[in-house]
């Protein structure tokens, strides 16, 4: 291993390569403190060649490599597992916007660039690069890309896959791929950027991606309605699609739980209602014309959801600092659940119209079969993906957890939806894609993996099971 490590030396410079224990501890434990791996090393290439170099020295010398970006997954993907014979390949060296073309709306950024760097990149071009994650001060467009991340705004502006129209990356035998081609439309064979987006680094390590911009609407106008049931919660959403179309760029949905737990971790956030509601939706607005259009219309679908009776309470924002507060709430409750501790997460999608039947009837089997349990349900109702967390009254261990957890993702099977809405299978859901996927499903995804990555060194043990020891 040291001729490997000599080698990796040689390709990137020895300060690139990390080897010392304390350095390398950040990038071996999972965000939820839940997992730490192992590593023999931790790479820092500069950039696309530098890349390519380790992956041949990979191939090379057999040994397992982990693309990582922020490290902020939350499906345990972008670290090694405890053999410790693997590298991890962080990319946050790569780190360049290589260019913004304001007339093709697109703009060309390396695989490491933060995403909060890129959002603040396009906007000082006068574009909005729309992918909001709550996450979005770490994670990198790489990891953003391989796990073909969602967030809040996918209602109207999609998922990353919907963002990226090209993608640079180097395969398993470290060749470079450039397909960074900056078109809306390319019908030339299969479509290898897409089998790239959400492939969570086993098929290969992208470098580099062209992503879409839209035009940075007029107006934004953010609003917290208290609503009493995840029906009626159903109900407005389908009123606000009808009334507002592409301008509804929002629909979270937080329980009163939720919200709870946000105020006991974090004091200084507060609903801004002054009493308690069984759920409330935070919606977003994005008005093309003006803040008076806007406001118009957020008057005219208060009155309507009041006369049908959904509305309890609203909060309009009537400035950038009091959405701010708004959508802070909602995206401190993965905070808020961290610091309490003890949660078994279930990132699911449901066909919109089922949710309600979902939630009624996987509550009652919880409560009855695990008594004082507490459900923490919020998440991004408009795309039909809820995070549907369960706290057990006892403490967690494996076998709670499986029993748990089958038992909620039996319940969405039933339902027709997936146990995978946003954050990828990564190591922790390997078995729940053999339990819950066809099996010529299965069948395709080996071939492809073996098509692709022959040796097996693409971070190995994800999405798919390590048929080595
Ligand atoms: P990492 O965690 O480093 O890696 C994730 C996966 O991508 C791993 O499998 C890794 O091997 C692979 N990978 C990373 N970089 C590359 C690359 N260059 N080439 C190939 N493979 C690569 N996710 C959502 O979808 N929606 C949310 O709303 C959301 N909110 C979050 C809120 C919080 C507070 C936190 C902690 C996480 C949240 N996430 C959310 C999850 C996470 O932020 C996303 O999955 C994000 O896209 C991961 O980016 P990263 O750079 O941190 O990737
Ligand atoms: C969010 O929407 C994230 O806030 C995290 O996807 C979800 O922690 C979770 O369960
Ligand atoms: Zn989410």
């Amino acid at each position: 291993m040291s001729d490997f490590l000599g080698h990796c030396r040689d390709a990137i410079g020895a300060a690139n390569v990390v080897s010392a224990s304390a350095e390398i501890a950040p990038h071996v434990a999972d965000w939820r403190g839940r997992k730490n791996g192992k590593a023999l090393a931790v790479l820092k290439p500069a950039s696309t060649s530098e890349v390519a170099q380790i992956v041949r020295l990979c191939a090379r010398f057999e040994v397992p490599l982990v693309p990582q970006g922020g490290n902020t997954g939350l499906a345990l993907g972008g670290i090694p597992d405890e053999r410790g014979n693997a590298i991890v390949l962080s990319l946050t060296r790569m780190n360049r916007i290589r260019g913004v073309d304001p007339f093709n709306n697109t703009m060309v950024v390396e695989a490491g660039c933060i995403l909060e760097t890129v959002r603040a990149a396009a906007a000082s071009g006068g574009r909005l690069f729309p992918l909001s994650i709550g996450s979005r001060g770490s994670c990198t467009i790489g990891g953003n890309l391989a796990t073909n991340a969602g967030g809040t705004a996918v209602l109207q502006y999609g998922s990353m896959r919907n963002l990226c129209l090209g993608i640079e990356a180097v395969t398993a035998d470290g060749e470079i791929w450039d397909g960074l081609r900056a078109l809306r439309k390319d019908n030339t064979g299969y479509d290898l950027r897409d089998l790239l987006i959400g492939s969570e680094g086993t098929l290969a390590v992208i470098t580099a991606a062209v992503l879409k911009l839209v035009p940075i609407p007029a107006s934004k106008r953010t609003v917290l309605m208290a609503l009493r049931s995840v029906e009626d919660a159903v109900h407005l959403l389908e009123l606000c699609q009808r009334r507002c179309g592409a301008m509804l760029t929002g629909f979270e949905l937080m329980s009163s739980y939720a919200l709870d737990l946000v105020a006991r971790h974090f004091p200084a956030m507060r609903s801004p209602f002054n009493r308690k509601h069984p759920y409330c939706a935070l919606l977003e607005l994005s008005d093309p014309e003006s803040d008076q259009h806007a406001s118009a219309l957020l008057e005219s679908l208060a009155s309507a959801a009041t006369e049908l009776g959904l509305l309890l309470d609203a909060a309009v924002a009537s400035s950038e600092q009091q959405s701010g507060a708004l959508w802070a709430l909602r995206e401190h409750i993965p905070l808020a659940q961290a610091a309490e501790g003890g949660n078994i997460k279930h990132d699911i999608a449901l066909p919109i119209s089922h949710i309600p039947g979902f939630v009624q009837a996987t509550n009652q089997t919880l409560e009855e079969t695990y008594p004082g349990c507490r459900i923490v349900c919020y998440g991004h109702l408009g795309d039909g993906n809820l995070h549907y967390n369960v706290m057990p009254a006892e403490p967690i261990n494996p076998a709670i957890e499986e029993t748990i957890s089958r038992l909620v993702h039996d319940g969405v099977a039933r339902f027709n939806g997936s146990f995978s809405a946003e954050h990828g299978i990564g190591a922790m859901k390997v078995e729940e894609l053999c339990a819950y996927r066809p099996a010529v499903e299965l069948s395709m995804m080996r071939k492809i993996k073996q098509a692709l990555d022959p040796q097996n060194i693409l971070n190995p043990g994800k999405i798919l099971t390590d048929p080595r020891p």
